[in-house]
């Protein structure tokens, strides 16, 4: 059935099996590789002794983060308090030049964010993730899915995509800060989402409201971006087949 392998003195057709194993597995493992995602990843549960804030801050002197040892979704979390009432608590805000993962350029890749999160002090009248651009601090957000946070930890799972266009990321829920009623009166004239997310400043996950000290809780947040879907991957299937196939001859050969 093989008459070139069949036609070879033993040892030749030996070395020839042991090619045709070679090329599949060579084959083969270019699909595992051409099959691998570009990603990043972050996680931060604040369990660690003495972790402390872990690169997290507010955004004003007033918005001030610590770490609390004990009192999380499991272990230790991070507390944001602003003091003086009423105003906004960012939760994270502009710390992430700590956080490298959170930061630079989110094109290419699709995200998913995930956080635990509740209120301690005060009423919330809004709660949102915000993705600062470089270049003013502006940006776009996003209002949680879950609503407002509560004396319990909700947990919160958000996906965006960084090669949305502007009106796709708004067909998905975002928008500029200058748009969002709760932060449009002290906004300026945001960036476009394609500025956003080509530089991206920092992540913020900001609770807005009243009460005196807004308090919040943040714990377990992981952020990982993987290749995004509306990126072509390489067709896997030619080179599969070819390589299962010369497998299939190779053991066919041993066989005989
Ligand atoms: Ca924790």
């Amino acid at each position: 059935m093989y008459p070139l392998l069949d036609r070879l003195p033993p040892r030749a057709r030996a070395a020839g099996t042991r090619a045709i194993f070679a090329a599949a597995a060579f084959l083969l493992l270019n699909v595992t590789s051409s099959a691998q995602a570009a990603s990043v990843g972050y996680f931060q549960d604040w369990n660690d002794a003495d972790i402390g804030v872990a690169g997290w801050t507010g955004t004003v002197a007033s918005n001030l983060t610590s770490w609390q040892a004990t009192g999380g979704n499991g272990g230790g979390y991070l507390r944001t308090t602003l003091a003086g009432g009423g105003g906004t608590a960012d939760v994270g805000g502009r710390a992430l030049s700590n956080v490298p993962e959170m930061t630079g350029d989110f094109r290419e890749l699709f995200w998913t964010m995930q956080f635990d999160i509740r209120l301690e002090g005060g009423s919330a009248d809004a709660a949102m993730l915000r993705l600062q651009g470089i270049s003013t601090g502006n940006g776009w957000v996003l209002d949680l899915p879950t609503g407002l946070p509560t004396s319990s930890w909700s947990s919160v799972l958000i996906s965006f995509n960084g090669n949305w266009t502007e009106s796709e990321a708004r067909d998905n829920g975002w928008m500029p800060d200058n748009e969002h009623p709760v932060l449009s009166p002290n906004a300026p004239a945001s960036l476009s989402w394609e500025a956003t997310v080509e530089n991206v400043r920092a992540l913020a996950i900001r609770i807005s409201g009243e009460g005196e000290p807004l308090t919040s809780g943040l714990d377990n947040v992981r952020l990982d971006g993987t290749s995004a879907p509306s990126t072509p991957i390489p067709e896997p299937s030619a080179a599969l087949l070819l390589g299962l196939g010369l497998l299939g001859l190779a053991g066919f050969s041993q066989r005989n």
